[in-house]
């Protein structure tokens, strides 16, 4: 069996965010076929695009998976289901957003499924979580810190403090 490393990040900003965020994280995990490898910090962001609407937390995960690409994909949005997730407006707030990032070094530009994610790379609110998770890590041969601070939202991140 093949086990391949993905990276996803996990936004909300409806509801009580932080608490979808990590029952999200063990809903994820809860199957064998999904491993967790990596947890970043939850970070406080501006919503980029879409309508006006609330901050985001955001975070990013780890996970070692035999799930294919498009069986993780599902995987995934059966957990955004599970937290009530309604697609209406794109952009629009969230009660839970999934994405993958990264899947091993498998890419793919099917409209259903890109990967790496096409707008990851101009994405502080994911690059930066990532970093601090793995000071390691690359998109496109480019540091992810690197690419975190080149990013048009960079300014303003903050750890999450609950209140
Ligand atoms: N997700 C989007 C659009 N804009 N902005 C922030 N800060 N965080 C998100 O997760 C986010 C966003 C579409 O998925
Ligand atoms: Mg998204
Ligand atoms: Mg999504």
């Amino acid at each position: 069996m093949t086990t391949v490393r993905a990276v996803l990040a996990l936004g909300s900003n409806v509801g009580a965010s932080n608490d979808t965020l990590s029952l999200a994280v063990g809903d994820l995990v809860d199957t064998p076929r999904v491993r967790l490898s990596g947890v970043s910090p939850v970070v406080s962001t501006k919503a980029v695009g879409g309508p006006e609407q609330p901050d985001y937390l955001n975070m990013v995960i780890e996970v070692e998976t035999d799930l294919g690409p498009y069986e993780l994909l599902e995987h995934c949005q059966a957990v955004e289901n599970k937290h009530h997730r309604v697609r209406t407006v794109r952009w629009g707030p969230r009660t839970l957003d999934i994405d993958i990032i990264t899947y091993g070094s498998w890419t793919s530009d099917d409209e259903k499924l890109t990967v790496p994610h096409p707008r990851a790379a101009g994405r502080a609110f994911v690059l930066q979580p990532w970093a601090w998770m793995d000071g390691t890590a690359t998109l496109g041969g480019i540091p992810v810190g690197e690419l975190a601070a080149g990013a048009d939202d960079f300014k303003g991140l903050a750890p999450f403090e609950e209140v």
